[in-house]
Formats: structure tokens, sequence, C-alpha cells
């Protein structure tokens, strides 16, 4: 049953507008049973419009009470007001206010655009489109106004009223109601208008600018959750802070306010003065979140701050160009927590994320250009291919202008579009301005899809003292997309001796070579370095220079001699997964290890731990191994997950036997006996001493006593989580009894229920399918919760290939059952849940067929809406 009507919106279609709307007012007044909202828009036609064309107003599900043009009601013939919007007919041929009234019931609106309610709050989520669901309007990123707010509402069940900008007035309204004006002098578009009105708690704090000006910040949560907002307060200041130092960036308004909410379909929201957060991304305390949860607090603190400029005084022409805010963005966020914290940390965090997450995307049938040039559905578009692709884009240009060059194109950015609605095109061309150079090639990492691969060969002649490197690449076609033109692919490399030390040389040709970043901008170059006293090893992408697949013959010892002497850390790190990744697939494949290999990886990763001189979170990713779906994707096609568990299970107990002993001694070395703090240094001793526990839980008889007893003795949530997740993992004899006892322990917090739902998701058991059924049919199970629902359902389809591939389909039914359900409350979380089956075509034959029926039904059966068949068609290939 495909009712949702096709239609597919081009970016070469972009038009401006007839009418700009010059400044907005809007009137909210909240009641608990309805919520009025009247708008005065002042509008007019620009030079160009012919008079008489009609002004076409987006709206969704609204219904109109009152309609007036400088204050005279219109006449029935003179609009048309239906579900998709408002029109009208022949507007004035000058500047007019329109004024509409309409009314809204926000605690029925359980798809969370708009305006609704979250536990008693009122907030609004309005990116990408969803200001049309408060008032009609032209909701598209290019209309620019500056806004005035007026919120009333009762005092005793909303004594806070927030809106964007600067509260200039405030007083008491009558019958119990107050009021609050709020005014915001910077024009923004619609989507980042933002509304809060609630009895919230609050935590406050100031910020003096690098010009001396003083910022007041305040963070609102639910009463009693205001010691656990201190962090992401701190995270705040030194974001901050950091976006001066780094960018000369400046905050503008005299308030910065951040809002906790419990129902939000996304991680947080940039709303100009008024970013509103999912709470999991502002709640910490060691009892209750991880290293990984404050990790992720600050980092998203930090994004939402940069948008300010990055989003909010330079934003996007239209929804094609979301690129353009966010791989900025999150660049700027990944750029903030490497220099919090360790940098190769960071980089190796971000780049297993690409692998685990971007890779399948982009090497799937979801794989889109980080700038799309066509959509069905623009919320399915908030992709890792737009965040996280689109920051990688963002730091090659960086390494190839280099750090100056870069910093003058940014700055050029800020001074030429600020207040600026803008195009990819627009950011390409500063850099392009300020360096005096063609970034013409480099501007297809934007437009076309897929992950490139790079293939090397080497050889060396010792007579000739001469060493020649061959990189090509080639990028397999994508939907829409089957011929690739190259990519300008910069390859950060070194050469590195047989002792282990860096090697020179004299001179070098075929290519061209910026002092230590090689650029690959054909399909294949050669190239010859002179003067090169010993057969060298190429260390390549170092840094992971670009974001694309290497494919290279080298030999296991040589990676492994890499992994322990290349001077680049996150390549000493990348050596290690590579090799590790190259014998787990072929074992998966039937094609058995030697023992030999694996005597040789363990040296490696033992050789690794014990080196004093690098620190406890590296080596904490070092000895984690590649996971279920980075094996997969180095198989490629006709994979069998559970052949890939299998080995990856054999391949650790293999490797833990002879030394089990010594890591659990290494173990208990680590144990922190000062009170918990989340900074990077006792996070990353935490991290290792988890990453032992998971060697020993997997390959050790005891491991699974040893995680009990790490449960029962934590004193915090990272090393309480992790004892039950490792057990959960490898479903342990006492992985029952913790899941049961971290429920019960943790009954009243729902963030922390999220974690038991997550462990208890991607478990591998049998039981799993049937366990996630009951949880879901549990009358009490808060089933309009997106973080519920995610905790549960994107967590089982995203890390549980085995159950969730089961070739006997009981897994994908379940998830479409489910999703059949939650698609009727709220779409977003629906389609995001759907993209699970985006591996479907990389499974072998049996999985993929019970996967392609359970889509088939799922499509068949139900009337769904825009978002989620979108994706299903995408996934099935029409
Ligand atoms: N701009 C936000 C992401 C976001 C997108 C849509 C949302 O609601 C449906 C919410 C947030 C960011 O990058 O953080
Ligand atoms: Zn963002």
């Amino acid at each position: 049953m495909r009712t949702e009507t096709e239609h597919t919106i081009y970016l070469k279609d972009y038009a401006p507008t007839p009418y700009r709307i010059v400044t907005v007012e809007l009137d909210f007044k909240i009641l608990e049973e309805k919520t009025r909202v009247r708008a005065q828009l002042t509008i007019e036609p620009r030079p160009e419009t012919e008079p008489g064309t009609p002004l076409v107003l987006d709206g969704d599900g609204l219904t109109l009470d009152s309609i007036a043009i400088d204050g005279l009601p219109l006449v029935l013939s003179a609009y048309l007001a239906d579900e998709n919007g408002l029109t009208l007919v022949e507007p004035p041929h000058r500047r007019f206010v329109l004024e509409t009234e309409v009314f809204l019931d926000p605690a029925a609106n359980k798809k969370l655009m708009g305006l609704y309610r979250s536990g008693g709050t009122w907030c609004t989520q309005c990116e990408p489109e969803g200001f049309r669901r408060i008032t009609y309007y032209l909701d598209r990123p290019d209309i620019l106004a500056p806004f005035k707010v007026r919120i009333t509402a009762p005092l005793a069940v909303a004594p806070v009223l927030l809106s964007n900008g600067n509260l200039i007035d405030k007083g008491d309204a009558g019958d119990g109601l107050h009021f609050a004006l709020w005014e915001d002098p910077f024009p923004k578009p619609s989507y980042l208008f933002a509304l809060v009105a609630g009895n919230l708690g609050s935590i406050t704090d100031s910020f003096t600018t690098m010009s001396g000006r003083k910022v007041d910040l305040a963070i609102y949560c639910t009463h009693g959750k205001e010691s656990e907002c201190l962090y992401a307060m701190d995270s705040l200041k030194r974001s901050m802070a950091w976006d001066e130092r780094r960018f000369g960036r400046e905050y503008d308004l005299d308030v910065f306010n951040i809002v906790a909410v419990s129902d939000f379909n996304f991680g947080a929201m940039e709303n100009k003065g008024l970013n509103i957060f999912n709470d999991k991304l502002v709640f910490a305390s060691p009892e209750t979140a991880s290293d990984a949860n404050y990790g992720n607090i600050e980092r998203v603190i930090a994004h939402e701050y940069f948008h300010n400029w990055t989003g909010d005084r330079i934003t996007c022409r239209d929804w094609f160009q979301l690129c353009l805010k966010e791989g900025l963005t999150v660049y700027r966020d990944q750029e903030f927590s490497s220099d919090e914290r360790s940098r190769p940390v960071q980089r190796i965090h971000d780049v297993q994320n690409l692998r685990t997450l971007q890779f399948p995307e982009d090497g799937g049938p979801l794989a889109h250009p980080p700038r799309p040039d066509r959509y069905r559905e623009i919320n399915n578009f908030y992709t890792t291919t737009v965040y996280e692709k689109g920051s990688e884009i963002v730091r090659m240009l960086s390494t190839l202008l280099g750090e100056a060059g870069f910093r003058k194109g940014m700055d050029l950015y800020f001074e030429r579009h600020d207040g600026d609605a803008t195009t990819i095109e627009a950011f390409i061309k500063v850099f392009e301005d300020a360096n005096g150079v063609d970034l013409a090639q480099f501007a297809q990492w934007y437009l076309q899809a897929g992950t490139p691969e790079v293939t090397v060969s080497d050889e060396y002649d010792s007579a000739t003292q001469t060493y020649r490197l061959n990189l090509s690449q080639k990028t397999k076609p994508t939907p829409n997309q089957p011929d690739k033109p190259p990519f300008v692919i910069p390859v950060r490399f070194g050469l590195v001796g047989p002792n282990g030390s860096p090697m020179g040389w004299s001179g070098v040709s075929g290519g061209t070579v910026q002092e230590d970043v090689i650029v690959l901008d054909e399909e294949s170059v050669t190239l010859t370095f002179t003067g090169v006293a010993n057969k060298p090893v190429p260390s390549l992408f170092r840094g992971f220079s670009a974001p694309v697949r290497v494919v290279s013959n080298m030999d296991l010892e040589t990676l492994l001699f890499l992994a322990r002497h290349d001077s680049d850390p996150f390549n000493r790190w990348d050596a290690l997964q590579t090799a590790a990744t190259r014998l787990l697939s072929e074992g998966a494949q039937g094609r058995a290890w030697t023992g030999d290999a694996v005597d040789a990886l363990r040296d490696a990763l033992v050789e690794t731990v014990q080196d004093p001189s690098l620190d406890d979170a590296f080596k904490a990713q070092a000895i984690s191994l590649p996971g279920e779906g980075v094996i997969a994707r180095q198989i490629g096609e006709n994979v069998d997950p559970d052949a890939v568990a299998r080995a990856r299970r054999q391949m650790i107990r293999e490797l833990v036997a002879p030394v089990g002993a010594a890591l659990e001694r290494r173990y208990e070395e680590l144990t922190i006996s000062d009170p918990y703090s989340p900074d990077a240094a006792q996070a990353g001793r935490r991290s290792l001493r988890n990453g032992l526990l998971s060697l020993l839980v997997a390959g050790t008889e005891t491991g699974g006593q040893l995680a009990a007893r790490q449960y029962e003795t934590a004193s915090n949530m990272t090393d309480r989580y992790a004892a039950m997740a490792i057990s959960a993992h490898n479903w342990t004899g006492e992985a029952p009894a913790l899941l049961g006892d971290f429920r019960t322990r943790f009954a009243g917090d729902p963030l922390v229920f999220d974690k038991w739902l997550t462990a208890s998701a991607q478990a591998p058991d049998d039981g799993v399918v049937e366990r996630i059924r009951a949880t879901l049919a549990a009358p009490d199970f808060p089933r309009t919760n997106p973080n519920r629902l995610r905790s549960l359902l994107a967590s089982f389809v995203m890390s549980n290939p085995v159950q969730f591939a089961r070739a006997d389909g009981a897994g994908y039914a379940m998830v479409t059952e489910a999703v059949a359900e939650i698609d009727k409350v709220n779409p977003q979380v629906a389609s995001r849940i759907l993209t699970g089956f985006r591996t479907l075509p990389s499974l072998e034959s049996a999985r993929q067929a019970a996967g392609r029926s359970a889509l088939e039904a799922l499509r068949a059966q139900h009337k769904l809406s825009r978002n989620s068949s979108d994706i299903i068609d995408r996934i099935l290939g029409n």
C-alpha cells in the first residue's frame, strides 16, 4: 500500500521565493488545553516579482482561525488554506502585514516536530521543516528575518518562558497568566526559532568574551537535576573560549540558554541563543553516566555552540547545503575535543565511528553525496555522510592548504558571508580566493558518493637507491552515479627505515608532493623517490588523511612492524587494525589463520600495552579488535554474520590463552582508588582496564566471574555498565543476573534504563528477539519516547548482526512489526531504525531474501510515512 504521493525535490530546481519576509512578530498564548499562535509577518514582493503572483506559505496540519492583511480581514476568495499551507491568491504589490491566527494542540504532537510537550514542558523543534507546524510561513532556510516573540502562559505551570535572543520585557498578564517578550536582532531562518515554557530548575553562570562583554549563561532542566548540569556548563564555557582562541569567533548576544528535555528526536538543536537538548546529552553524574556519556556531552555542547557561527550567523541557502553547516561544525567539534583531550585518541575514535557507520552507508543502497542533488524526505538526510564525511572533507581542505591557509579561508568565510544563507560553492570559493588555488576538482568530494578504494604497490631498486610508489584510486558505482571521476586525495605519508626511524630522500618525481602530503588527483600516480638508502616501508594516510579504503598487499610482518615503529600514532593503531581485520575476515570465510600469525599479532598487542610512552586510552583502542561490522565490510559480500562472530570469538581465545594471567594482573593494577573524575587520564585508565576485561571475558573461562565481581564492586557507571555490557555481549553465565540486577537497581532513572535496553538488545543470545518483544509489549514501556525506542531497536539493528540478520527472519520480523507501530506515532524514529537494513545487499542470499521480504511485507501491509517508505524504497532499489 504505497499511497504517499511520489515527490522528489531537486537541487537544480532551486529558485528564490517571489516574496520575502521582512520582520516577524509572534504572539503565543499557551494554555493547558490548547495554544493560540498569532503571527504578524511583514512581507514584500521582490523587485522582479510580477504583480498578481500568488504567495504560497507552508503549513503542516494547521487550521486557520483568522486572517487579515494590514488589519483588514480577508474575504474567502482571497486565500486558500489546506493541509499543506496557505495561498494568498493576489497579495498587494507592496510591503504589507499579514496577520494569521491558528490553534495548536502541543500535547497531541508525538512527532516531536513543531511545538510539543515533553514531560509537561512546552518546547519546539523546527529544523528542518517544523516551523510550518506552528504557523504559516515561508519555511525554508533562505528566508531570514528578525523575530519578536511574546509568550503568555499560566505562571503556576510555566514560570519559565524562553525564546531566542534577548529578554526585553516581562510581567503579569492577569488571570494567573504572565508574559515574556523576547527579541532576536539577528535575522534568522525559521528553523532556528525556539520557544520553551515550563516549570524548570536551572543553573546559571557567566562568560566574559574576548572583547570584555559579559554573557549570562543558563541551563534549564527538570527540578532536582541541576547538579547534573554542571559538566555541561563547564563544557559550554570551554567551548566559548576555544572558538575565540582557535577561530576568533566571539559570542554575540547577552544571554545563552540551554534547555534539557526528555523527548527529542535527535541529539540537540542549535536554535539562536536557545539551544534545546536531548537530556541524555546534558545530565551527568558519576553514578549514572559513563565516561563515554561525559565525552558526548562535552562534544555536543560544543557542537551546538559552534553552530552559532557556522549555522546561525552563516546559514544554508537550501537543505541540499546541509553539509555546509553540519560537516563544518562536526569538524570544529572534533578539533575542540582533540585540543581538550588527546588528539590521536580522538582521531582514532572518530575514524572508528566513520568506519563503523559511514562506510556501510556509503557502500550500500543508502549511499548519497555529502551534498545530495535530490531528496524525497529531507529528514532522511541527517546522516553520517552529511555529518561525519562532511567533516572529513573539511579536514582534507585543511591538510591540503595547511593550517594557516585553512584559517585564512575560514576568516574570509566569516567576513564575506556573515548574515548569508549560502552554498557549498561559496564555501569552496573562500578557500580558493584566500589561497589563490583552484579547488574545482576537490569539490567532487561534496558531489559524489562512495568510499574511494586506493590500491598501493611499491618496489625498491637497491642498485639505484630508487623507490617507486604507485597509488591508484577507484570508486564503485552508487545510486544514480555509475561513473566517478577521480577525487583529490591527500595522502599524508612518511617512509620508515629498517630500524624503524624516518627515512629521507633526495628527490621525488612523477606526482605532486607537498611536504609530507602526496596529492593523488588522477586515477593512478607513480612517484619515484631517489636517494633512498634502504628499502623503506611506506606509512600512508597518516592521521587518516582521507576517508578512503586502502588496499595493499603489505604482509602481516610489515604491518606489525609499522604497528611498533610508525612515528604516527594513528597509523600504529591502524596497522594493528588492518592486520587483525585481514586475519578475521579470512577466518570468517573459512580460510583459517596460522598459529604464527596469531602469535605475531599477540606479541604486537602485548608490546603496545606495555609501552610506557603510550597513554592508556590509546592502548585501550589498540587492544580493541575490529567490530563485526568492520570485518563484514572487509569481506564485502555474501557475509555470514555467524561466521564473523565465531571467527572473532575464536581469535580472542587464541590471542588471550597464553597471556590470560598477565592480562589479568594488568587489569588488577589498573584499579583506581581516587574518587571518580571524568578527565581524560582517569577515563583512559578505565577504558584500558575495561578493554582488558573484555578480552578476559571473551577469552578465558573465569572472565565471566571477573566481570560479575567488577559489576558488584563498581563505584561508578562506567565500570558497572562495562561489566554488564561485556557480560551480555559474551552472554556469560552471569549475564542474565547482572541484567536483572541493573534493571531493578536503576528502575527510576530513564537514562540509565536506556543503558539496560541497549545492553540487553545487543546480547547475541537466541532469546534476544523475544526479550525485545516482551520489553516493547510491557504496558509501562514509554513507547513514544525516542531515546527508549532507539536504545532498544536502533541498538539491535545496528549492533546485533547475529540476531538481527538471523537466517529464519525472526529478527527482521520483530523489527518491522515494531516499526509499523512506531511509524504511526513518530516517522523520524521509525525511518532511523529502518536504516539498519542498509547492509542487506552484503549478506549471504538466504538472509538477504528474508530481509527483503520483511521490508516488502511492511511496505505492502501498512500506509507508511514518507520517511519510512523513502528508506525502504531505496534499500530495495526502487
Ligand atoms: N542541527 C542539529 C540536528 C538536528 C536536526 C533535526 C532535529 O530535529 C528533527 C534536531 C536536531 C545538530 O546538528 O545538532
Ligand atoms: Zn549540527
